[in-house]
């Protein structure tokens, strides 16, 4: 599993200088800039310090304008099973609620621009190993599937939303964005959008091949841990848990534009 220490950043009193957070920042978004595109920041707290990882997390989103910048705009959601939002029907967003196993997707999936970057920190993780993360990336992904395959869904035809339509990849050699989530586009199609018979058993084929994967990487986030992933290089994941789970994790999106400038601008910036 891809990783970076916290503590070789940390000062022996025990601070983080803001210096210290921009060179954290500037490391894990050049670890997110090349393959495998995720990777698990160990903070070796319990519990697990969230204004820390919010600050990291900022400074990543500010990268390319360090003091002018905007603060970029974070979404902090908690994630643990609550019937009290499961019994809100209807929302594709309410499956992280629920003690399900949750199949490989794309973070907002149905957004122009879905945000580059997705943060889990674990709090605390289920206590008899379920709700364990699953990482794909998108170019181990196309390695896997037949060229047919990748054509079709290179097509921007799939419904996300009842008015949007993208392709599911995009990209060529090893650089490879995707946008998926099977949910999503049942509920587009659900609300009378139509899509081709041959694109249909494309949707099913690409299902298939996710499902059997030898390429998805699972594992089991240790409280302090934090994931954190390109959302359009890599789909996530994770296996059920119990239905009583005290499993806590803190899930946070942002853009990075550095994160999403062509490749050749990073090679010749060095
Ligand atoms: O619970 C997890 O590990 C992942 C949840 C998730 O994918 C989400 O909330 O977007
Ligand atoms: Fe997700």
């Amino acid at each position: 599993m891809p990783k970076l220490h916290l503590a070789q950043f940390v000062a022996p009193n025990g601070q983080l200088s803001i210096e210290a957070i921009d060179e954290i920042a500037a490391e894990l978004t050049a670890r997110l800039r090349a393959s495998p595109h995720w990777l698990v920041l160990v903070t070796e707290q319990n519990p697990i310090d969230l204004d820390r990882v919010v600050n990291i997390l900022t400074a990543m989103g500010q990268s390319d304008a360090p003091t002018v910048g905007e603060l970029p705009r974070i979404s902090k959601t908690k994630i643990r099973v609550d019937a009290k939002q499961l019994a809100r029907k209807g929302k594709v967003t309410r499956y992280s609620r629920t003690p399900d196993a949750l199949p490989l997707h794309t973070d907002c999936s149905n957004k122009a621009i879905p945000p580059n970057l997705v943060a889990f920190a674990m709090e605390r993780p289920d206590p008899q190993g379920g709700g364990e993360s699953v990482i794909l990336s998108a170019a181990d992904l196309v390695h896997e599937l037949p060229e047919d395959l990748v054509s079709l869904l290179r097509q921007p035809v799939f419904p996300f939303t009842s008015e949007k339509q993208y392709p599911i990849l995009q990209g060529e050699g090893d650089d490879w964005r995707i946008r998926y989530y099977r949910n999503q586009i049942n509920s587009a199609l659900g609300e009378h959008c139509t899509l081709s018979d041959n694109l249909r058993e494309a949707l099913d084929a690409l299902e298939r091949y996710l499902e059997r994967s030898k390429q998805s990487v699972r594992f089991a986030l240790q409280a302090g841990e934090v994931l954190i992933m390109d959302n359009q290089r890599v789909l996530h994941g994770r296996s059920a848990m119990p239905a009583d789970s005290p499993r806590l994790m803190h899930r946070f999106r942002l853009s990075v534009p550095t994160l999403s400038t062509h490749r050749a601008r990073a090679t010749a910036i060095g």
